[in-house]
């Protein structure tokens, strides 16, 4: 068993859109996600989440798993158009209540609510408006930011602006895989890019107005390979390094872009934005799940992400790669220096083609194995002298798992889709017996 101090805290992390369903009761107007997901080949399965876990109506059982678990903290984050449902900017009660019900009761088990106020679901509203590219939205979502934090401060441990800024950026307004669906040429994307770091610093100003305990980034890390010795393939791993290790923590960390980003974000930027975007943090997070293999391919965008050769491979054809979880931690340790807050690792896990035994029970034994080692990894990097003072799993339920719908399973707990029925897994088990152990 790998051993933490008593203090290390454990967690789980969720998304509001990929857990709640219920996305048009008590007032809540659709996101980008409500309409992606009804666009013709968008989402592997075809599926909505609609109703996803039900987790709106069913909370209180999924508190009293996390309760079993013997978690610290909670990771969630709040939908901003269950907040607010129009462009009135007015706030919806009956949202808000909510998420009052349900902090109350992360509480009331003894857990820490960790508080994320964006993950991807963008209010249709906003999108009709320009979204991201629109510099007004960061206005929109500082709004957003203070409805939220007047109403729940009192009792979120930690709070966090924007979950995984890079992958909304690329998938959601590069690639198209993502809503809003966007195919952007590099340079208009950086809108989005320099847009939603904006919003991130705005928010972190209007939540340390409400007096916020403790405020963290999170963004995802993937050390990038070349394919290949070949000399395009080295320079394109080079700058997808770049892209999702850097061009959004630099900022953050050290107030400035770095040089081969320029480009892309320079025609955005205004006085004074770099240091909203890079107001202290209190905590950073690492959301971390393989290693990516990058080679340079023909076309409007120049490269191509593999599943590198030669490693065990999840459901997902992502490797299992723990080293790169040391890797990571180590390189922002050493590459931001003192600028870097104490890290946690707000997201790790993976997904498994998990199913129900004859018995109902879920045995997992691959998750199991990825945990333990990705703890170890954890483990290594402290005693290299990184200061980790936490781990989150993704995720407590299997849940939507955006394009690939309901096809992957990334939960501790299995969920029966047709019954709502919750079957804890083996790596359940296996886990709260690890927390029990290193208290
Ligand atoms: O499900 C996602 C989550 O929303 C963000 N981080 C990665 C997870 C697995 O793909």
């Amino acid at each position: 068993m790998t051993r933490f101090r008593p203090e290390f805290t454990w967690g789980v992390s969720t998304s509001a859109y990929q857990i709640e369903g219920a996305t048009a009761e008590d007032g809540r107007t659709p996101s980008v996600w409500d309409t992606f997901c009804r666009r013709d080949g968008a989402i592997a399965d075809s599926s909505t989440a609609d109703v996803a876990c039900d987790h709106y109506h069913r909370y209180a059982e999924d508190i009293a798993l996390m309760a079993d678990l013997g978690i610290d903290a909670y990771r969630l984050s709040t939908s901003w158009s269950r907040i607010i449902p129009d462009d009135s900017g007015k706030p919806n009660a009956a949202g808000l209540d909510f998420y009052d019900r349900l902090l109350d009761s992360v509480r009331d088990r003894g857990i820490t609510p960790v508080v994320n106020l964006f993950h991807w679901d963008l209010p249709q509203w906003a999108q009709d408006a320009g979204g991201w590219r629109n510099r007004d939205t960061v206005e929109r979502f500082a709004e957003y930011a203070a409805i939220v934090a007047d109403r729940l401060a009192d009792r979120v441990g930690n709070w966090a602006a924007i979950n995984e800024l890079f992958e909304h950026f690329v998938l959601g307004h590069v690639t198209g895989e993502h809503a809003p669906g966007l195919t952007l040429p590099l340079d208009e994307a950086g809108a989005v890019a320099h847009h939603l770091l904006l919003a991130a610093g705005h928010a972190t100003e209007v939540l340390r107005a409400h007096g916020a305990a403790s405020i963290m980034g999170i963004n995802s890390y993937a050390p990038a390979r070349p394919a290949s010795d070949a000399e395009a393939d080295v320079a394109m791993a080079r700058f997808y390094d770049v892209l999702q290790n850097r061009l959004f923590t630099d900022p953050q960390l050290i107030g400035r872009y770095p040089e081969e980003a320029e480009p892309l974000v320079t025609p955005f930027v205004k006085d004074g934005d770099l240091e909203v975007i890079s107001a202290p943090l209190d905590l950073w997070g690492v959301n971390y799940y393989s290693i990516n293999s990058v080679r340079a391919v023909d076309g409007e965008i120049p490269l191509e992400v593999v599943a590198p050769q030669g490693y065990p491979l999840t459901a997902f054809d992502w490797a299992v790669a723990p080293e790169g979880l040391t890797e990571t931690l180590t390189t922002l340790h050493t590459r931001y220096g003192e600028k870097l807050p104490p890290l946690v690792v707000s997201e790790n896990g993976c997904t498994y083609h998990d199913s129900l035994d004859t018995e109902g029970r879920c045995d997992d034994p691959d998750r199991v194995a990825y945990l333990s080692e990705h703890l170890t990894a954890v483990r290594a990097a402290i005693d290299a002298g990184v200061d980790v003072r936490g781990y989150y799993v993704w995720s407590l339920l299997d849940n939507f798992e955006w394009a690939q719908g309901y096809t992957k399973r990334f939960g501790l707990v299995h969920v029966d889709y047709e019954t709502q029925k919750r079957t804890p897994k083996t790596s359940f088990n296996w886990l709260r017996d690890h927390i029990a152990a290193s208290r």
